[in-house]
């Protein structure tokens, strides 16, 4: 059976963007045909500047949309990566493998680090390295597909770089993943500027839906998204992009092509409207169980050490195997059984 492995980041209260361009896919698809593990990837909240308190309640409240957005524990592993030592174990062998050039390549990283700058803030070296952590999330658990937003695909070639290097230099160890991605709404775009991706920590929030807006501020931020000079609705990404990120959000919720949707438009109103409707409908099943999952907290939490405990069985015989592989010495009693070899 295909291994699914994705995560969420639980830098700020989580959006329209991350649900159509992951979390809807693992529900409805990834979960029923795979063996699929979903995470909180806490430790990568860690990277920019962070607020404790914040960082787990943001955690919690992460935890809980993954379960209202559908996510079975019968069906898929539902955990928290902190919970999980394998994950900072291999996070430290892959970066002996990764190099400087490689890190300071990634997108995210350059993106991140101006901002950060831009706020007078130092970068994080953990901002620099959290790709090989997020290689160690996905390669401890010998996954072979990783469903994830457009944002992430530089990430998962890197967790095929160092996978297939690690092979080749120590000996077959890991699985080589691929990504898989959307086919609408791979990049949900800030409604306010359309140029960029609709991302949970950025500073415009009059541009972000977030899952758990009321109804009536969707309708606000929907109605008020920038759209383009000209008049007549037609889907061009390039030289449309507001009217385009109207038009895959439209298509996303209610399964039309953007590009069809567009001919049946008359006006950048009647858009927003059907838009606006749409999302308050895909996000109202969400926010009611979410409602009710906040009503048994203790739930979630038995959900997530299940989950846990799960996960560290799967991923600790890959790890071991990578710490033999790479040359560190095996411990107790496992020492006296491997002394022979
Ligand atoms: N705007 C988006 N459109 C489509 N997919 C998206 N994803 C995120 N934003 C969009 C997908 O959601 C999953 C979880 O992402 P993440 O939380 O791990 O981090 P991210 O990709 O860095 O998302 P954010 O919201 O932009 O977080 P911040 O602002 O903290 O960097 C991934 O599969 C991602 O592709």
């Amino acid at each position: 059976m295909t291994r699914v492995f994705s995560g969420i980041k639980p830098t700020g209260h989580l959006t329209l963007g991350n649900y159509l361009g992951a979390m809807r896919r693992w529900a409805e698809v990834d979960q029923h045909g795979a063996d699929a593990l979903f995470c909180v990837v806490d430790l990568h909240a860690l990277t920019v500047d962070h607020d404790p308190a914040r960082v787990r309640r943001l955690s919690r409240q992460a935890a809980t949309l993954l379960l209202a957005a559908g996510l079975d524990p019968q069906l898929c592993t539902v955990f928290v990566q902190s919970h999980v030592d394998e994950h900072a174990r291999l996070s430290y062998v892959l970066e002996c493998v990764a190099t400087d050039g490689e890190m300071r390549r990634m997108i995210q990283y350059k993106e991140k680090a101006a901002r950060e700058r831009a706020r007078g803030r130092s970068v994080r070296l953990s901002l620099l390295t959290y790709p090989v952590l997020m290689a160690a999330d996905i390669l401890a658990y010998r996954t072979d597909e990783v469903p994830v937003g457009d944002d992430q695909t530089q990430h998962v070639e890197l967790a095929r770089d160092l996978a297939v290097r690690f092979n080749q230099r120590y000996g077959q160890t890991f699985v080589v993943p691929r990504a898989a991605r959307p086919q609408v709404a791979a990049r949900v775009m800030n409604l306010q500027e359309p140029a960029s991706k609709m991302g949970k920590s950025d500073d415009s929030g009059p541009g972000i839906v977030y899952l758990l807006d009321e109804p009536d501020t969707v309708r606000k931020k929907v109605m008020r998204a920038v759209t383009d000079s000209g008049r007549d609705v037609v889907y061009d990404r390039e030289g449309r992009p507001g009217v385009a990120n109207l038009l895959e959000i439209l298509a996303a919720c209610t399964g039309g092509d953007p590009r069809a949707l567009g001919e049946a438009y008359a006006s950048y109103g009647a858009l927003k409207k059907d838009t606006a409707e749409a999302v308050v409908e895909v996000l109202r099943p969400v926010q009611a169980r979410h409602k009710d999952l906040c009503a048994d907290p203790s739930y979630v939490e038995d959900v997530l050490r299940r989950g846990a405990d799960r996960a560290r069985a799967m991923a600790r015989p890959t790890v071991d195997a990578a710490y033999r592989a790479i040359g560190l010495l095996p411990a107790g009693a496992e020492a006296v059984v491997n002394a022979a070899r």
